[in-house]
């Protein structure tokens, strides 16, 4: 199926491409996604009512570089990304207010972010070293190593659950950071790469698409895609900046049964109710 002039408009603009990030392999790398997409449409998977309706949105900080959001239990919590601005966050549901931040070292460059146990755990992008903070506090409390880039984090309530990049998922033991599995994505059949922030929901993962307004619904044993989510039409033109970048940051209010999502340097955090997903209240 040919790429679309609807299917492009999907794809962010080329200035989008990640701070500090050769340009050469990732035009590879977007044309894999683009094509991706063309499958994922060709093979009907989308549904074409309304996905999801906009319950609310907050302010959100527009010097925020998004790299991964958390919500539980009243608290919101967002870790920020590029070099020198990299920092995790207690953010006000309400109003959107930074309440708390810590700051990361300024060759760290801030990633996932989840919440296990009372502790946040982040990845860096490059770096191969991970966070660990006390959630109530943001007091560091410990650090870890991985291999490869760190890119999304969720959690299953068991493991740490990590993207980098790649259509693998890996499956982290919280306690000794060792491997204890890890998953191919695939869509229809074929990988599907640029997985970046993640939220485990109910027993399936939701993966943004990275440089995309897709977000991916993943079966956490087989990799399989069993739904694509299109947000295309979440942030109109005219609240996007020079400066707006992609959508990225997936949390789930469990209570009300709402989507949390956010983009990097996006003016507004929008609260969903999904119409797919089985997830309706
Ligand atoms: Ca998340």
């Amino acid at each position: 199926m040919p790429l679309t002039a609807a299917t492009r408009r999907h794809l962010s603009p080329e200035s989008n491409v990640k701070a500090g990030q050769p340009r050469g392999p990732w035009s590879s790398a977007r044309l894999l996604v683009a094509l991706a997409m063309a499958v994922a449409f060709a093979g009907c998977s989308r549904n074409d009512a309304d996905p999801y309706s906009v319950v609310a949105r907050v302010a959100h900080d527009t010097t925020a570089y998004t790299q991964g959001l958390v919500y539980a239990e009243g608290q919101l919590y967002e870790s920020t990304g590029l070099l020198g601005q990299s920092q995790v966050r207690r953010v006000n549901r309400t109003s959107g207010q930074v309440e708390a931040a810590v700051a990361l070292a300024a060759d760290r460059f801030g990633e996932g972010l989840t919440l296990l146990d009372g502790k946040l755990y982040q990845l860096t992008w490059t770096s191969m070293v991970g966070y660990v903070y006390d959630a109530a506090t943001l007091t560091p409390l410990d650090s870890f190593r991985y291999d490869g880039e760190g890119w999304g984090l969720t959690t299953d309530g068991d493991a740490l659950i990590m993207s980098d990049g790649t259509a693998q998922l890996r499956f982290v033991d919280p306690g000794t950071f060792a491997v204890v599995r890890e998953v191919t994505v695939r869509d229809q059949g074929s990988p599907l790469s640029q997985l970046n922030e993640l939220e485990y929901i109910e027993g399936t993962i939701f993966a943004n698409i990275y440089r995309s307004d897709w977000i991916v619904r993943i079966d956490p044993d087989s990799g399989t895609v069993l739904e694509w989510i299109d947000l295309a039409e979440l942030l109109p033109e005219r609240e996007r900046t020079i400066t707006t970048d992609v959508l990225n940051g997936i949390a789930w209010d469990g209570n009300a049964r709402h989507l949390l999502v956010t983009g990097k340097r996006w003016p507004w955090l929008f609260e969903l109710r999904l119409a797919s997903s089985g997830l309706v209240p």
